[in-house]
């Protein structure tokens, strides 16, 4: 953009003169920063990777202010803590590019990184601080004992407590997502584990509401792990940010409890939105046959609306088996 003043008799004007004075040129719109290359990966990271078998690695990049360097992307692997040695991204069409984590026994570690250039910004790498803080994976083999996304694999899990309303239910989120709950279950098949599940004010109140595993055998794991996707908002109603979503775990069936996370009264996930936990469970309780997980959700003193949810139960050893 350009402005400028034309005076003189050529103008109409042969003579006079013109005052300017606090002149200020501005647009209303914010400038536009472009990023140089979207470096992706659309399948995530991997961390885990099958023993004596090679990982492909899916890369997106997608040019913005300046193209790719065809040919410049490099995954960069480390095994065992060795040195580094590159392999080049083949193009596979619509930006996406693909490389291969080599076979490795099981219990070795590759640590990976890319590296990509634009062609004004120069070299970009993925991610940002490597090699110094790179991407991991382990090769080991992975069995399930249980997975579940509560669709028709459902459990059959119990439920406890003395909560006046929200009990804990297997459902399909009804509230809409608009009163601390759920808009939609985490795993997408519907249904999760939830706090009262219909619309309106439908929140735990005036005591506990107790979700119970199944028990599971674990006396033959090796070095079994839980996860689970989980939902907690205690941040709204007359009084906030006072109540508790506390997990523990059993090795003797139910009889005795050991606590595994405590979420609440405060901290960064009491306000909703999807989180997945992961807990090595030897780290919590004995390995016996009678393993067994609970989630209590609480609205106990003044009325606070408390809102819980689970998704995506698993239960996962990890071993090399003979080979390790
Ligand atoms: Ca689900
Ligand atoms: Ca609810
Ligand atoms: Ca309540
Ligand atoms: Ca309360």
């Amino acid at each position: 953009m350009a402005v400028r003043f034309l005076f003189g008799f050529l103008h109409g004007a042969d003579r006079g003169r013109i005052g300017l004075d606090d002149v200020e040129l501005t647009t209303d719109a914010s400038p536009v920063i472009q990023p140089s290359l979207d470096v992706s990966l659309p399948d995530g990271a991997a961390t885990q990777v099958a023993p004596d078998a090679t990982t492909p690695i899916l890369v997106r990049v997608q040019p913005r202010a300046e193209s790719y360097v065809s040919g410049s992307g490099l995954l960069h692997y480390s095994i065992d803590g060795g040195a580094y040695v590159t392999t080049p991204l083949t193009p596979l069409g619509d930006s996406e590019y693909y490389a291969a984590l080599p076979a490795v026994p099981c219990g070795s570690i590759i640590d990976y990184y890319l590296s990509i250039q634009g062609s004004t910004s120069g070299i970009q790498i993925l991610p940002p601080t490597a090699p110094a803080h790179t991407f991991t994976a382990i090769a080991t083999n992975v069995e399930t004992i249980v997975a579940t996304d509560f669709g028709s694999n459902d459990p059959t899990w119990t439920t406890a407590g003395d909560a006046v309303n929200g009990a804990w239910s297997r459902s399909e989120p009804l509230g809409h997502g608009d009163a601390g709950d759920p808009p939609s279950d985490f795993d997408g098949n519907v249904t999760c584990w939830l706090t009262g599940p219909d619309d309106g004010d439908a929140d735990v109140d005036d005591g506990v509401t107790i979700l119970l595993t199944d028990t599971y055998d674990l006396s033959g794991s090796v070095d079994p792990y839980i996860t689970y996707a989980r939902w907690f908002n205690n941040d709204g109603g007359d009084s906030p940010l006072e109540d508790e979503f506390l997990v523990e775990a059993s090795d003797d069936g139910g009889a005795t409890w050991t606590p595994i996370e405590l979420l609440g009264p405060t901290g960064p996930q009491v306000h909703g939105g999807w989180y997945v936990a992961r807990f090595r469970i030897s780290d919590f309780v004995t390995l016996t046959d009678q393993f067994r997980v609970r989630w209590q959700v609480s609205d106990y003193g003044d009325d606070s609306r408390v809102e819980a949810a689970i998704d995506a139960f698993e239960v996962y050893d990890v071993s090399c088996g003979g080979s390790g």
